[in-house]
């Protein structure tokens, strides 16, 4: 898979070579690339932003920048996916995170600012599959960080990212309910113990137990996920 990302902060994407991520990259599973929407300004303050038409407070993106930085890294004669991070999107979820990383190229385009004029939106539906997406109901000081997880959550999901495919399959095995709790060596610690049902051996009656502790977490941290 082919990943783009469009930032005035490109650095931030760094974090992207560590660990798994940098290690697909290594690999070829991964084509990782930030760039830095300056690129595409051509005065002398390399100007991104302008006051709100409408008034209000703060300043929102330009449109030309991001049209010219489209124009270069969308292929003429491909459609990829291009996502507009946004908490003003569709909410991203394991769902939406599984049918990206089925895709070949990915393009985020990450905002600053109160965000990016909406013609910008409008006019990349021409050129590419478009998405607005938030990480979840609170706001951000710009789009990047919001990326960054997305693209975690993708590429973990693409063969070969990950080595232990087991963890994976045991994950969709979950059912909606949150996790249970997980627990290693010491037995005993500060005091502590290990649920007893997990040193027992008995492994019918650990999954019945891990099922209980899942549901009674979901009660208690996510009702909204029982009344579906
Ligand atoms: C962003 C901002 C709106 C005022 C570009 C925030 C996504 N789930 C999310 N939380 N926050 C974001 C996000 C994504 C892109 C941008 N801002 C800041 N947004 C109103 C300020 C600008």
């Amino acid at each position: 898979m082919k990943i783009d990302a469009i930032s005035i902060f490109p650095e931030f994407f760094d974090v992207l070579g560590l660990s798994l991520l940098g290690k697909a990259q290594d690999q070829k599973i991964i084509g990782f690339e930030a760039h830095d929407l300056r690129k595409w300004t051509s005065d002398r303050h390399r100007t991104v932003d302008d006051s709100p038409y409408g008034g209000g407070a703060g300043m929102v993106m330009k449109p030309e920048p991001w049209g010219d930085a489209f124009d270069e890294i969308i292929p003429k004669d491909q459609r990829p996916t291009l996502i507009f991070t946004t908490p003003a999107g569709i909410p991203f979820t394991q769902k939406l995170a599984a049918e990206l990383a089925a895709k070949s190229h990915l393009v985020f385009a990450c905002g600053r600012y109160e965000g990016i004029d909406q013609r910008v939106v409008e006019h990349a539906s021409g050129q590419a599959e478009v998405l607005e997406v938030s990480i979840g109901d609170y706001v951000l000081n710009g789009g990047e960080v919001a990326a960054i997880a997305m693209i975690e959550a993708i590429c973990r999901l693409i063969p070969g990212v990950i080595g232990n495919a087991e963890s994976l399959s045991e994950e969709s095995h979950n059912s909606g309910l949150l996790e249970y709790p997980s627990y290693t060596k010491p037995a005993s610690w500060r005091g502590l113990e290990v649920p007893e049902i997990l040193l027992s051996g008995h492994h019918a009656e650990i999954e019945k137990w891990r099922k209980d502790q899942s549901l009674s977490r979901t009660k208690v941290n996510r009702p909204d996920l029982l009344a579906e």
